[in-house]
C-alpha cells in the first residue's frame, strides 16, 4: 500500500502521524460504493438506500469494537477528532459548566485539544487551567493532581499520544485521579488509536476521539465516544435532519442518542471507508501493529541521537512511535525541504502545538513518524539523507 515511487523519484512517507497512505481495498470499497451502490441513509427504503444504511450502521459497531465500548450507540460520527473535540467542548460545556468550574488541559495538547476549551471556558465563564510537562516530556502528575485537588475541575482534557513530544500519557491513573475528583475526561486519541490497541471500558475515559484519516481510513469522518449517561445529558450541537424526533414550529423533540448529534445527510461513502479501513487495521490486530512500530522506534531513536547536533524533543519512558527533532543552527524547514529532494517525506513546522514550540522557545520542529507499513530500509534511507542533509547545512 506504501508506493516506492512518486514522479519516479523514491518515495519514503514518514509522515503518518499527520496523515496515513491508504490500502487498495480501502480506495476500491469507496470507489465501488459510489459506482455500484450509492444511496443515501435512514431515509429510504430501495436497494442501495438499504445496503448504504446497513453499512453505516455496522460501522458503528466496529468502531466500538475497535475501541471495546460497551454500546454502539456511544459512538457518534464526526468529521474528526478536531469536530468531536467541538462538539463535547460545546455541549458539555451547556449542560454541565458553571461560571466556577474549570477546564483542565496539558501543555503538550494539539491546538484541536485547546481551541475549542478556550471558547468553551469564555462562553461559560469559566477558567481553563493548564498543566505543564517535564523536562522528559511527560506529564507533571503532582502539578495535575494539584489541580484536581481543588475539586472545582468538571472537565480534563488530555492527548493519549502527544503529536510532538510522543509522550504516553498513563491515561488510566489520569482517569481515576479525575473521577475520585468528580471530574470527567476526554481523551485525544488522534495519534493513539491509529498506533496501539485502544480500550475505553479498561481506561474509564469519559469521551475518546480519533480520526479516520490517521488509522488509513479516508479524511472527512472520525468518532466520538461517550459515556450514554453523559451524551443523554447533553444537547446536540446542530439542529437538522435526521437528528430530530418530531418537528413543528412550536417546539421540536429530538431523536436518541447518538443520532441526536448527527445532523444532516451524513458522510455515507467516508463511513464506509473507515468500515473497511478498520477491517484491515483489525485484521492485522492492533497488538501486532503495536509491536511492530515499537520495534521500528527503537531501531530509529538511537540512530538520530548519534547524528551530531541533533536533538531528539520529548524522551518519556513510554512514548509512541514518532521522533521531533531540531538541529543546532539549521530551520526544520530546511531539512524538510532537502529531505523532499531525497524523496523522503517529513513533516516541519509549529506540529499545531505552538505551546509546545514555545516551551522549548523555538518557532518549529521537524518530524518523522511511523505506520505499521513503514520497514527498516525506510529508516535507513531516512538516516542516511538525515546525515548527508545535516552535514551539508550546517
Ligand atoms: N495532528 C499532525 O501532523 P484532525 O485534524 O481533526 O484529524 O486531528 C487533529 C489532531 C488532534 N489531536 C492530535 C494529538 C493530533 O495529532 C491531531 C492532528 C496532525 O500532528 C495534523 S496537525
Amino acid at each position: 500500500m506504501l508506493r516506492q515511487t512518486v514522479n519516479g523519484r523514491p518515495f519514503i512517507y514518514l509522515d503518518s502521524a499527520a496523515t496515513a497512505q491508504k490500502p487498495e481495498i480501502v480506495i476500491d470499497t469507496i470507489a465501488s460504493f459510489y459506482r455500484e451502490h450509492y444511496g443515501t441513509v435512514h431515509r429510504a427504503i430501495y436497494t442501495t438506500a438499504a445496503y448504504a444504511t446497513e453499512i453505516y450502521q455496522l460501522t458503528r459497531s466496529k468502531i466500538a469494537k475497535f475501541l471495546n465500548a460497551s454500546h454502539e450507540n456511544e459512538i457518534i460520527y464526526t468529521r474528526g477528532t478536531t469536530s468531536a473535540i467541538n462538539l463535547v467542548a460545546h455541549s458539555f460545556g451547556k449542560a454541565f459548566m458553571k461560571p466556577q468550574d474549570v477546564v483542565l488541559i496539558t501543555e503538550m495538547e494539539h491546538h484541536s485539544n485547546i481551541v475549542p476549551w478556550q471558547i468553551m471556558a469564555e462562553e461559560r465563564g469559566a477558567t481553563l487551567k493548564v498543566v505543564p510537562f517535564l523536562e522528559s516530556g511527560e506529564l507533571d502528575m503532582q502539578a495535575l493532581k494539584k489541580e484536581l485537588a481543588t475539586g472545582r475541575v468538571k472537565i480534563l482534557a488530555v492527548t493519549h499520544i502527544s503529536n510532538v513530544l510522543g509522550t504516553l500519557n498513563p491515561v488510566k491513573e489520569i482517569c481515576a485521579l479525575a473521577h475520585a475528583s468528580g471530574a470527567k475526561v476526554l481523551i485525544d486519541g488522534a495519534q493513539s488509536a491509529p498506533h496501539i490497541p485502544v480500550d475505553v471500558q479498561d481506561i474509564g475515559a469519559d469521551f475518546f476521539v480519533f480520526s479516520g484519516h490517521k488509522l488509513v481510513g479516508p479524511t472527512g469522518v472520525g468518532a466520538l465516544y461517550g459515556k450514554k449517561e453523559l451524551l443523554d445529558q447533553m444537547p446536540p450541537l446542530e439542529g437538522g435532519g435526521d437528528m430530530i424526533e418530531t418537528v413543528t414550529f412550536e417546539k421540536t423533540t429530538y431523536n436518541t442518542v447518538p443520532l441526536k448529534f448527527e445532523a444532516g445527510t451524513p458522510m455515507i461513502a467516508e463511513v464506509i471507508g473507515l468500515h473497511a479501513a478498520l477491517d484491515f487495521m483489525l485484521n492485522i490486530g492492533m497488538e501486532k501493529i503495536e509491536r511492530w512500530e515499537q520495534e521500528l522506534f527503537d531501531y530509529l531513536l538511537p540512530r538520530m541521537q548519534e547524528i551530531p547536533g541533533l536533538q531528539v524533543v520529548g524522551l518519556a519512558k513510554a512514548r509512541g512511535a514518532l521522533v521531533t527533532f531540531m538541529v543546532d543552527g539549521v530551520h526544520p524547514l530546511d531539512i524538510a525541504t532537502m529531505l523532499d529532494l531525497k524523496g523522503v517525506a517529513v513533516r516541519s513546522g509549529h506540529l499545531c502545538a505552538q505551546p509546545v514550540m514555545r516551551h522549548f522557545h523555538v518557532t518549529a520542529m521537524a518530524r518523522a513518524s511511523l505506520a505499521f507499513y513503514n520497514n527498516k530500509q525506510d529508516i535507513d534511507s531516512f538516516i542516511d539523507a538525515l546525515r548527508d542533509v545535516v552535514a551539508k547545512l550546517k
